[in-house]
């Protein structure tokens, strides 16, 4: 059989709210035209309560694919009841979690007969004498990822071919934690393992099979690994080998440019001559994103308000431009840390001292973050719940969700 295998739409992703919509919706339905059955690991929804218009949005892609003629059928289910037997087959991501026995909305769309819900469950799909199992568990926080593995009644048919359906980290994705699940931590015996929450095209081994991550269909982290084009991942049993396919999603380039001793006049030029390249490398009918990111201290005697960020910006009818600022390095960070020792604060501000210290701790730390130090420092320090503030650290740190 061939199993189409798409991830994280993000249906209504705030700032691509459109782009979310679109691109899921080619994404399936091509992968629908290609492949006999669909898997879906999770973060169909952008977040766990999802407004009328984006379960509309939902329900549109999800009842266009789902009243396709399959040779097929979903033919034995272990979850509570069955209402559907189209091969169409997801898991809730760590964006639809909610509390355990509480409804979610792939759970909403499992009870409209639109999709068939895996979650910590099995569905049997048949096509002719082949039989393809997909067990499922969706999205859950890391701590309690390896109990719920071993909660699982895996009962695996050798003469079925078995898919094992995640949404999670693990270690080898983001090797900043011991608490994350190892790869091989996974169970054994199955033939191909399929994950969610990546947002970037992945392919591992886990037991020696397969570990396949298709990646996001929308952009949303606009980080350096976003760069790719998005799409879905075909399987096929037969040979066991894969083919990815890519949609029309939104181009987007990361433009770092270092402008340290330069007078802001060429600065100007290099960020201009960045967005038409950016400009001219966009292969696709949507504007593009450019983000330009600034390192790096200005020639002395000028300040970074004579770089016209705002006018480039919004003078762009061509691209989505952002222009990002690392302001922390206008400060000579040993220098405030140094002067505090020295008790000498009058010349700079709290934060500004904070974010000096911030960085020093940063420059010891083993790990280098594609995150901007001056934007982690504003998320550390604000005033949310403290469970909050670390999803957004993680959020701008790492690549994932
Ligand atoms: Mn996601």
């Amino acid at each position: 059989m061939k199993i189409g295998i798409l991830s994280d739409f993000h249906l209504g992703y705030e700032r691509f709210f459109d782009d979310a919509y679109t691109q899921a919706r080619e994404a399936i339905e091509r992968a629908s035209e290609l492949a006999d059955m669909l898997i879906i690991p999770g973060d169909i929804f952008d977040y766990r309560k999802p407004e009328p218009e984006v379960m509309a949005q939902a329900v549109e892609i999800f009842r266009d694919v789902s009243q396709k003629n399959y040779d097929a059928k979903v033919v034995e289910y272990t979850g509570k009841r069955l209402y559907t037997d189209k091969p169409i087959i997801a898991i809730p991501g760590t964006h639809e979690r909610r509390a355990e026995d509480s409804i979610d909305s792939v759970d909403v769309l499992h009870l409209a007969g639109l999709l068939v819900e895996v979650n910590k469950s099995k569905a049997v799909v048949q096509k002719g004498d082949e039989r393809v199992s997909v067990y499922g568990l969706g999205g859950i926080a890391e701590e309690r990822f390896k109990a719920a593995l071993k909660d699982l009644d895996l009962n695996l048919n050798k003469n079925e071919f078995n898919i094992f359906m995640i949404h999670q980290t693990l270690y080898e994705l983001l090797p900043f934690s011991e608490e994350f699940t190892h790869i091989e931590e996974l169970p054994e015996g199955f033939d191909l393992y399929v994950n969610g929450h990546i947002h970037n095209r992945l392919e591992l081994k886990c037991h020696g099979k397969e570990f396949l991550i298709p990646g996001s269909t929308v952009l949303t982290q606009l980080k350096g690994v976003e760069q790719e084009e998005k799409g879905f991942i075909i399987y096929d049993t037969k040979t066991g080998t894969h083919e990815f396919y890519k949609i029309n999603s939104r181009h987007f380039s990361l433009i770092k440019i270092n402008i340290e001793g330069k007078e802001p006049k060429t600065i100007n030029e290099s960020i201009q001559l960045a967005i038409e390249n950016g400009i001219k490398n966009n292969k696709t009918n949507k504007k593009p994103i450019i983000k330009v990111e600034i390192t790096g201290k200005l020639k002395e005697g000028f300040k970074p308000i004579d770089i016209n960020l705002g006018q480039i910006s919004s003078d762009n009818n061509e691209a989505i431009v952002e222009i990002t600022k690392n302001n922390v390095e206008q400060i000579s960070n040993s220098k405030e840390v140094e002067d505090l020792r020295n008790g000498n604060l009058e010349n700079i501000s709290i934060k500004d001292f904070g974010i000096a210290v911030f960085l020093e701790k940063l420059s010891n730390s083993k790990y280098s973050l594609d995150a901007n130090p001056s934007k982690l420092f504003d998320i550390l320090s604000s005033e949310d719940k403290k469970e909050v503030i670390i999803k957004n650290a993680m959020d701008e740190i790492f690549s994932s969700n």
